[in-house]
């Protein structure tokens, strides 16, 4: 016989390296709810969300999941789904309800007991110390990250988490999606989608700033990741390892050839310059400041120096090709090729979907950077889930969607690079920002009026792929 006969286990040849990490994410302002509870601080997005008019129906974070009075139950279940690594953020306003000063013990020993008890089910705890939740006290002060004190702010709070938490965490990131927090709270921003439409985003706190004024706040953040990269080194026992996880704009080349890849890299690094690319290489990109000029940000060396300090791995939050790119004989060497206006894309409305970012997102960190050490911070989509009427949520698109970017995933590991996880986004259905709780992201349901949990028929796939380590 000829044809050669399909392997029983087609997902042999699937499997992710050993030790592949099989994580869900979340954050703290949308799943934890208790917004004021055990002497909290107010943060940006309680003072967002309570102002009408910012959030889809006028939602807000108040009780979101309630996460912070039912975590026991959450770890339960991401234990029976499989789940090997969990990455939370902590709620800055938490520790210190005013930003700094005295820190607040009953807001860290909520994340303590939450750590304990993730340990206990054998699940690694990732911390993201900062997820957009900033203490209003920092904004009313400072401006937030428009001055320099809340780097430093950011920094003298990583430090003592680091140090408070230390026996227990061995992994942070730092600041998660500098871009959408930057961009999107201090000027908004225009998203690319099909047919040469955009759309226009934002968040708290809501500014409208200048461009150069924008630059500046970039420059903060950076330089807030660095010095809290310094003071987290300083503070936690050695072996603790630090990144960031950060929403990268990649370009897809439409063709797989060595010109096409390397015009993607290209454009990804230029994209990225204000954030990864600076943090990465320890120096903004000429073409960068010749571009602003003027309105360059004001920076020193030694700063430069900080916002480069090598790190331990580089997270990257995928969902979406950011473009697609072609060579181009003018400079600066490459050039984006529209999309079309029916392109497939996922609920959210500014979801397009090709699952080959997945491949193509860490290849351009190893190729650009040498990142070492990747992990996928966040990957998921929105879905119109309901309860059918044999109580199931039948998710099929998601499903699809994970497939789909786990393969490429799987195909960029095959390939030599080194990617040692993948959270899924999210946990459960959570406060999705401006889009209220319309916008469902989990592979868990959540009833927002009885708070009850059901896992999905994702959660299901997720539960087998992890079982065997492979796409399934
Ligand atoms: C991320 N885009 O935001 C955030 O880190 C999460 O808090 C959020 O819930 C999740 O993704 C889903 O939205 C994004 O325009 C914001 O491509 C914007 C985009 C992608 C992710």
């Amino acid at each position: 016989m000829n044809a050669a006969t399909p392997s029983a286990d087609a997902s042999v040849n699937r499997r992710f390296p050993d030790g592949f990490f099989w994580g869900v994410a979340t954050s703290s302002y949308q799943i934890e709810g208790a917004w004021d509870e055990d002497g909290k601080g107010e943060s940006i997005w309680d003072r967002y969300a309570h102002t009408p008019g910012h959030v889809k129906n006028d939602e807000n974070g108040d009780i979101a999941n309630d996460h912070y009075h039912r975590y026991k139950e959450d770890v339960a279940l991401m234990k029976s789904i499989g789940t090997t690594a969990y990455r939370f953020s902590i709620a800055w306003p938490r520790i210190f309800p005013d930003g700094t000063g005295q820190p607040n013990r009953l807001g860290l020993d909520f994340y303590k007991r939450l750590v304990d008890e993730l340990l206990g089910a054998r699940i690694e705890p990732f911390v993201t110390l900062y997820h957009w939740d900033l203490p209003q006290a920092l904004q009313d002060k400072y401006g937030g990250w428009q001055s320099k004190e809340t780097a430093k702010a950011f920094a003298d709070y990583a430090g003592y988490v680091a140090e408070q938490l230390g026996d227990r965490v061995k992994h942070y990131f730092t600041i998660n999606e500098f871009a959408s927090f930057v961009e999107g709270g201090y000027q908004g921003f225009d998203v690319q989608m099909g047919g040469g439409k955009t759309i226009h985003l934002g968040g708290a706190p809501g500014l409208v700033l200048s461009d150069s004024d924008l630059k500046q706040v970039r420059h903060h953040a950076v330089l807030g990741h660095g010095l809290a990269v310094q003071a987290i080194r300083a503070g936690a026992p050695a072996g603790t390892q630090v990144g960031f996880a950060e929403n990268m704009r990649t370009a897809v080349p439409v063709i797989d050839s060595p010109e096409y890849v390397q015009a993607a890299e290209a454009a990804t690094r230029d994209r990225n310059a204000g954030f990864i690319t600076v943090m990465l290489e320890g120096r903004y990109p000429d073409e960068y400041l010749a571009e602003a000029g003027g309105q360059a940000p004001k920076f020193t060396d030694e700063e430069l120096a900080t916002i480069g300090t090598p790190l331990d791995f580089v997270g990257i939050n995928v969902y979406r090709p950011g473009s697609y790119v072609e060579p181009s004989d003018k400079p600066p060497g490459y050039r984006d090729i529209p999309i079309n206006a029916s392109h497939p894309k996922m609920q959210s409305e500014w979801h397009i979907f090709d699952a080959e970012v997945m491949y193509w997102a860490p290849r351009h960190v190893q190729a650009l950077w040498g990142a070492s050490s990747i992990f996928i911070t966040e990957n998921g989509c929105a879905a119109s889930d309901v309860i059918a009427s044999d109580g199931r949520v039948y998710d099929s698109d998601r499903v699809m969607f994970l497939r789909a970017h786990l393969g490429q995933l799987q195909r960029a590991t095959a390939d030599g690079v080194p990617v040692h996880g993948c959270f899924v986004w999210s946990a459960q259905d959570n406060f999705e920002w401006i889009y209220g709780y319309g916008n469902r992201f989990g592979i868990v349901y959540v009833d927002f009026d009885t708070l009850e949990r059901t896992p999905k028929l994702s959660a299901k796939w997720f539960r087998e792929a992890a079982r065997r380590n492979a796409v399934v």
